[in-house]
């Protein structure tokens, strides 16, 4: 079938708004309506041609929600009609990783989602003949997506698709960092490291876990007002302290008889190594949890004297917060519509697919949260 796609045919080239041919599901796969896509900055860093796993042409995008309109031989899981959310980390529930309950990052598919095609090896994507990468499995940028069965979860069909497609990515990976991978307790000390659309749903997932005092970090001073909609108790701009930031924000952690400083909690979404080292320094002695969420290129390196492991600091990491998407996607959606987590005033901008290359602009100029393309 011909669908619409924003493909990316080299890297750091804008995104060609054109038809593309779309296979239909094999067994174990389902057809998905893409009704919304956000786009996360992990789009652009892959765009840039920073990601080492980066292949073009490809069909980017990965924070998606849709419909499925028809379903390969075997699937039992989800049913045309169904309303989903596609996963770019699944969840088969049958292998290693899945049944060590020790982590979300399921190995079913991994393999050949880094190779930009579905588990049996090949793509669905083309353009007259010729191939067109899926990327991180989900390839939002096309109003029509082939995803494996155990990369789609199915969710409330009364919940807004323009909304719940940043459950896709930015909110579950935000709040699930607090959650799943940080275990934050009540009464805790935070830093959050970029507030972008990974860092304010840090910080609502935070003001979620009744963190006392939640400190934003970020270069631009329009995200001190967005920080504080959302739980933020202070907001550090590091060019504007006139001094070293990581003794800055040891003192400001300072409470009550202890002398020492640092916060509990630390979170890098910058994907900046130099940020994630002050990230990690700024977190206390003995018990101090940093955790990295933003992705870095090619060829960068993370580094810190080990001093600062030693005295009882823990350097840690998530991808998609840790969350088991067929699992706990389903229930984000709920707090979504519960009310229990906010969403709306995070969405900026909404876009038509001809518009996308403006979505990344916005993102470069520091003007959105999200943008959203809705088909
Ligand atoms: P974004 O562009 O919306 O936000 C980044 C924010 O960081 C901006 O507000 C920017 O001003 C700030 N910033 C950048 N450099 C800074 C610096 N040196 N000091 C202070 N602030 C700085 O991006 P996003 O969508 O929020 O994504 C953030 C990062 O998280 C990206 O690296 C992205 O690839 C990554 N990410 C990781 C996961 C995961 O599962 N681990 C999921 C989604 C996104
Ligand atoms: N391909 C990159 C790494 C990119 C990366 O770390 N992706 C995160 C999700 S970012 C979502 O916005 C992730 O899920 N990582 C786990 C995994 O298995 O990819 C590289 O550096 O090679
Ligand atoms: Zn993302």
């Amino acid at each position: 079938m011909d669908v619409r796609a924003a493909v990316a045919f080299e890297a750091a080239k804008p995104l060609e708004i054109t038809t593309v041919q779309l296979d239909g599901p094999k067994p174990g796969e389902v057809l998905v309506e893409i009704k919304a896509t956000g786009i996360c900055h992990t789009d652009d860093f892959t765009l840039s041609g920073a990601d080492p796993e980066g292949l073009f042409p490809a069909i980017l995008g990965h924070e998606g929600a849709g419909v499925v309109v028809d379903v390969g031989a075997g699937v039992t899981s989800v049913k045309r009609g169904d309303h989903v959310i596609p996963l770019y980390t699944p969840e088969c529930r049958e292998c290693p990783s899945c049944l060590s309950r020790k982590t979300n990052l399921c190995t079913a598919i991994r393999a050949t989602q880094g190779q930009g095609v579905m588990p049996d090896g090949t793509s669905r994507f083309s353009i007259g003949g010729d191939k067109i990468h899926h990327y991180m499995g989900c390839s939002t940028f096309a109003n029509f997506t082939v995803l494996p069965e155990i990369a789609v979860a199915k969710v409330d069909p009364n919940a807004p698709f323009d909304k719940i497609c940043y459950i896709g990515c930015g909110v579950t990976t935000g709040i699930g960092a607090v959650i799943n991978t940080a275990k934050v307790e009540a009464g805790s000390t935070a830093i959050v490291f970029g507030l972008g659309g990974i860092g304010l749903n840090v910080i609502q997932g935070l003001r979620l876990a009744s963190a006392d005092m939640i400190i934003g970090v970020d270069l631009n001073p329009t995200k001190k007002a967005w920080g504080e909609r959302f739980g933020m108790t202070h907001f550090v701009n590091p060019s504007e302290i006139g001094a070293e930031l990581v003794p800055y924000l040891v003192n400001l952690t300072k409470r009550g008889a202890d002398s020492i400083g640092g916060a509990d909690y630390t979170f890098d979404c910058t994907g900046n190594v130099k940020m994630m080292r002050q990230a990690l320094e700024a977190s206390h002695r003995g018990w101090g949890k940093s955790v990295v969420i933003g992705v870095a290129g090619a060829g960068q390196e993370v580094a810190t004297r080990p001093f600062q492991l030693v005295t009882g600091r823990t350097w840690m990491g998530t991808a998609f917060g840790g969350a088991r998407g067929r699992t706990d996607v389903p229930k984000i959606v709920e707090w979504y519509m519960a009310g229990k987590i906010e969403i709306d005033p995070m969405i900026t901008h909404r876009l038509p697919l001809a518009d996308i290359n403006r979505g990344f602009e916005l993102m470069h100029a520091g003007e959105s949260i999200r943008s959203v393309v809705v088909y």
